[in-house]
């Protein structure tokens, strides 16, 4: 693999003496996109994203009124930063021609906590307007402290593996072309059920924050991109109510799920054209947007593979999904 061609955020530049020690001690495996992947905390990371978890999870420092966007990669996280930041800053932002998600990504406007320490032990969130509104694709159990124990709020948005499956593999080889190419399809179905991708493994993913949720639902809200996708208005209204900021009109409620959808930010100029300022293309963010779009890529017998894992690890549960 030619280092050149591989994402900036998933090089190891800034890693310190103790990570380094830290994953000489850790298991560690070829992965599909990076030469190696390393299991901490039982999730497959890159170097450097374990450099940003031990940061966050020793300097981060949650207030109460923070909300943090929960998602494993892939499940809907640019569209829920959106939307979180449009309702959030509602007021300073309405829905107009000036509106900051027509000219930037939503990734930019919302910071990635485990990302943005990766750099530096030293990142400061405090110029961000309160409420603070913050991304991570950290597994609930490996969240700083803070954030389990402040009052903060948690939305958790969920996919169905088929999907966030197929969305990720476009993703890489997007990203990569050269590294992926002939890499082939059913040994990415089988490192996605063995959890072994980078921010896996999924089920325990989804689960963790789904019983998160039931225990104690005034603190992590679980939404699925089925169901937002589905009815979203009724959602975003659900979403908007647990962060406590309940609409005065039912208008800004479909101006803001309008300005969200896929429909129109895959059509801005910033979303065709630009790129995050780590180097990504912002349109690789935008491909389908649909529900059950993984028909077009995976044979049933691979779909079926997902599907029983899926069973497998679900049951009992009262999770599904029935795509
Ligand atoms: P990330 O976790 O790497 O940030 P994430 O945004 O969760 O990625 O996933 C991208 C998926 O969300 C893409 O799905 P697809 O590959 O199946 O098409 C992308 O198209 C979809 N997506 C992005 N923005 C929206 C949106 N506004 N509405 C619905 N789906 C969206």
């Amino acid at each position: 693999m030619t280092s050149s061609s591989v994402p900036v955020y998933l090089t190891d530049e800034y890693l310190t003496q103790e990570t380094r020690d830290l994953l000489s001690s850790l298991p560690s495996e070829k992965g599909w996109l990076v030469s190696k992947m390393y299991q901490f905390e039982g999730s497959w990371l890159t170097q450097g994203l374990v450099q940003g978890i031990v940061n966050c999870q020793k300097h981060f420092e949650a207030n109460d009124s923070d909300i943090i966007l929960a998602t494993i990669p892939k499940s809907g996280t640019t569209w829920l930063k959106a939307l979180l930041f449009a309702l959030i800053h509602r007021d300073k932002f309405p829905v107009s021609s000036n509106h900051p998600l027509l000219a930037t990504n939503p990734h930019p406007l919302v910071p990635y906590l485990e990302g943005d320490y990766r750099v530096s032990p030293d990142v400061s969130f405090s110029e961000l307007p309160s409420p603070r509104l913050m991304q991570t694709h950290l597994p609930h159990h490996s969240l700083p402290v803070s954030i389990k124990s402040s009052s903060c709020k948690i939305v958790y948005c969920c996919r169905n593996p088929k999907d966030v499956f197929v969305s990720l593999w476009h993703f890489g080889r997007k990203l990569s072309p050269e590294e992926t190419a002939d890499y082939p399809i059913e040994t990415a179905v089988d490192a996605f059920c063995k959890g072994k991708f980078i921010g896996g493994p999924f089920w325990d993913h989804v689960l963790e924050y789904w019983y998160e949720s039931r225990k104690n639902p005034n603190k992590v809200l679980f939404v699925t991109y089925e169901e937002l996708k589905k009815q979203t208005e009724v959602e975003v209204k659900r979403i908007a109510e647990f962060i406590g900021c309940d609409f005065a009109a039912e208008e800004e409620v479909s101006e803001i799920v309008k300005l969200c959808s896929f429909e129109s930010l895959s059509k801005l100029e910033v979303n065709r054209q630009g790129k995050l300022p780590n180097g990504i293309q912002t349109n690789a963010f935008f491909r389908k947007g649909e529900i059950g779009g993984w028909r077009d890529t995976l044979s049933e017998s691979l779909a079926e593979v997902i599907d029983r894992t899926n069973e497998d690890k679900f049951g009992g549960s009262g999770l599904t999904f029935s795509c």
